[in-house]
């Protein structure tokens, strides 16, 4: 087709989300209305994490500027975007970030029926390496958005289970940038294409693998690691004789919206478990560990603690971690079978 109409045939994310607004019609427009907000969001983090190096370079950013003023850090500037803009969307009643000890309640003029949360940067510590970095976010809706006057009472509302989610996703910073996005029915990908400055569907429906062939732990904690974990890893890397098994490939990235997003495409096991160190694991439950697990279970895959599925997890504080153990369901499911032996 001839090129003028490149930008007339993509399936972008805004004319996805009002197809799916209208595909439910007791919907009213305001979780589009959010999606959108999301949206322009990622895209101000992607630009401003594309520019970061070349800023920094000129001490516009990370680092003290000309006028020798302390510069925001990257992560201080995607929760100020994130948070503002979702604010502006006027559909927020309250938001939970990984950058807020509390929870942020949106003033009754601009309130709306929706809770978020999000962590805005994840792995920003990768970013001086160029490695992926990304945006993870869980929406909720409030049924009494007017009765949040406290971060107490956010508290009562979002220390619910990850069942509650109406929709999660995440944006993904790399060599291309991406946004993986789910209200239930679906998981679909997309990606960005600069020319038009549009999230256009390139991955409709993602399924995750039933299996891979991929393990994903830090290795480097296998000190730590509970003897379920050790058993299991190593059954994977050292597989029985005459099992017609392979030993698995090792690919961690130290990124968790990397690690997931390749893990979601190519199947396989990512893992942050507990250790002796961190006695509920690292990542947090509200923003990392439930958005994803939702995403995986939509696209077929499982997500475990290893005692429960991390859907079925109540969290008792917003930045609550967990054990994470997710991707393709037999893979997660050999797993649990070696930890509820270990259990029993
Ligand atoms: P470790 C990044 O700091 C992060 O929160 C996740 O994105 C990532 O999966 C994890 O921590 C990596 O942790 O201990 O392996 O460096």
């Amino acid at each position: 087709a001839p090129t003028f109409l490149e930008g007339t045939e993509a399936m972008t994310l805004t004319r996805y989300v009002l197809a799916e607004q209208r595909r439910h019609k007791e919907a009213q427009g305001d979780l589009t209305l959010l999606l959108s907000a999301v949206q322009l969001a990622c895209k101000v983090i992607e630009s401003c994490v594309r520019r970061a190096g070349i800023a920094k370079l000129y001490g516009l950013a990370g680092d003290t500027n000309v006028q020798g003023e302390e510069q925001k850090r990257l992560d201080v500037i995607a929760n100020d975007t994130f948070k503002l803009n979702l604010v502006a969307s006027e559909k927020c009643a309250c938001l939970v970030s990984e950058e807020e000890e509390c929870a942020v309640v949106v003033d009754p003029s601009v309130r709306g029926r929706y809770a978020v949360a999000f962590d805005p940067l994840d792995g920003s510590s990768n970013i001086d390496a160029n490695v992926s970095i990304g945006t993870i976010f869980g929406i909720y809706r409030i049924d009494e958005p007017d009765k949040l006057n406290t971060p107490d009472d956010v508290n009562r509302h979002l220390l619910v289970s990850g069942r509650a989610l109406v929709a999660a996703g995440y944006a993904m910073y790399g060599s291309a940038t991406n946004l993986v996005f789910s209200t239930g029915e679906t998981v679909n990908g997309f990606t960005l294409d600069p020319s038009l400055g549009e999230f256009v569907l390139t991955h409709p429906d993602m399924k995750c693998p039933r299996r891979g062939s991929i393990y994903s732990i830090n290795e480097g904690n296998c000190r730590d690691w509970s003897a379920a974990v050790k058993e299991y890893v190593h059954s994977i890397k050292f597989p029985e004789a005459g099992s017609g098994e392979k030993p698995r490939s090792l690919r961690y990235i130290g990124s968790m919206v990397a690690d997931v997003h390749r893990t979601l495409l190519y199947g396989g096991i990512f893992m942050y478990p507990a250790d002796s160190k961190s006695k509920q694991g690292k990542l947090r439950y509200l923003y990392e560990a439930a958005p994803m697990a939702f995403l995986m279970e939509v696209a077929g895959g499982r997500a475990t603690t290893g005692k429960q599925d991390i859907l079925d997890v109540v969290p008792q504080g917003i930045h609550q971690r967990v054990p994470v153990f997710l991707g393709s369901a037999e893979d997660v499911e050999a797993f649990l079978a070696v930890a509820q032996r270990h259990e029993g």
